[in-house]
């Protein structure tokens, strides 16, 4: 057993001296640069509008989100857990103590403790645990930060490009830093975020739909891509709250959907959306699993000997 619990935590099963850490079979880290929609990709991913985004809610230190799935809450509930207590919260007061604790977490001296730590429940998200990083071109964030969170384990690296910049796609920063820490791009999504913007630039657009399709440039064709509208989830939030309908988040994932495919017409509809995107990274974690269970099985059989 004590290799699979090592492989679960990333180790190497025949290095004694290996130190031991968490697993991160289920984490789902944000890459990519200031303002270019990871807070609110990971927003959709929630189901509900938990991390600050935009220029007041810029994610200053790392802020880690640790799901649980329950499908005994409404769409609209939030559970905060703080050791054994649970609290129902709305996603404004949580994004708000965010905001909060992100400005007291930027003075100087800051160190990796500053990380934000919070535990929810909901009936929306899917198991995991997302990190939320500051921008790569941010200056709280170094190589080390990022290589802690994404580097050596098993996390899911998510770089998520603005559409705007997608016929820039080859110079990202964020790709190529996925690219160095998964060469192979087993545990690496490309996220096309904010593609309402590009609605009306056909060049664009034309762009967005070849990389989608796998033709776009060869640093970016090797890994699987999903276009996004990251902002539908705090749109149908405040929705919510005046209107009050239960569906209102199935709602809003079809009119994601429905946007998506009038804007980007011929790109394959299995590439749209928040479901796509929990689909995607659903598929990577089995793909993940496949590559690490040789491991695990080696592990056993030298166990034996
Ligand atoms: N139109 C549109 N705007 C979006 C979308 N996604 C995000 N935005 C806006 O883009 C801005 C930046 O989004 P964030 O999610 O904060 O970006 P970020 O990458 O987390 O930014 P930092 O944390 O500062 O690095 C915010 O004002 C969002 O409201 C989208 O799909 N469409
Ligand atoms: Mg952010």
């Amino acid at each position: 057993m004590r290799q699979a619990a090592s492989l679960l935590a990333d180790d190497d099963p025949s290095d004694d001296a290996a130190p031991r850490r968490p697993s991160t079979f289920l984490n789902a880290v944000a890459l990519g640069n200031v303002g270019s929609g990871k807070s609110a990709v990971l927003n959709s991913l929630i189901g509900h509008p938990v991390l600050p985004t935009g220029e007041n809610g810029a994610t200053r230190a790392p802020i880690v989100v640790d799901l649980q799935r329950d499908p005994g809450l409404s769409t609209k509930s939030i559970v905060l857990q703080i050791d054994s207590k649970s609290q129902q919260v709305s996603s404004s007061a949580l994004r708000h103590s965010l905001q909060d604790r992100l400005s007291k977490a930027t003075g100087p001296g800051r160190s990796r403790t500053d990380e934000i730590y919070l535990k929810l429940r909901t009936s929306t998200a899917p198991p995991l645990k997302l990190i939320d990083l500051p921008g790569i071109d941010q200056r709280v964030i170094d190589d080390s930060t990022i290589n802690e969170f994404a580097g050596h384990n098993d996390a899911i690296l998510i770089v998520v490009i603005p559409a705007m910049q997608a016929p820039e796609v080859a110079s990202s920063r964020a790709l190529k830093l996925a690219r160095d820490i998964d060469p192979e791009g087993t545990r690496t999504i490309g996220v096309l975020s904010k593609i309402d913007q590009a609605a009306s630039d056909a060049k664009t657009v034309a762009c967005v739909q070849a990389i989608l399709s796998n033709k776009g440039p060869r640093t970016a064709a090797e890994i699987e891509w999903v276009a996004l509208i990251g902002q539908s989830v705090a749109i149908a939030s405040a929705q919510s709250g005046s209107v009050g309908s239960e569906n209102s988040l199935e709602t809003a994932w079809r009119a994601e959907a429905e946007s998506l495919k009038s804007i980007l017409t011929t790109a394959p509809q299995n590439k749209l959306g928040r479901i796509a995107l929990v689909d995607t990274i659903a598929k990577q974690i089995r793909k993940r699993m496949k590559v690490r269970l040789p491991n695990l099985l080696s592990g056993f059989r030298a166990s034996l000997r």
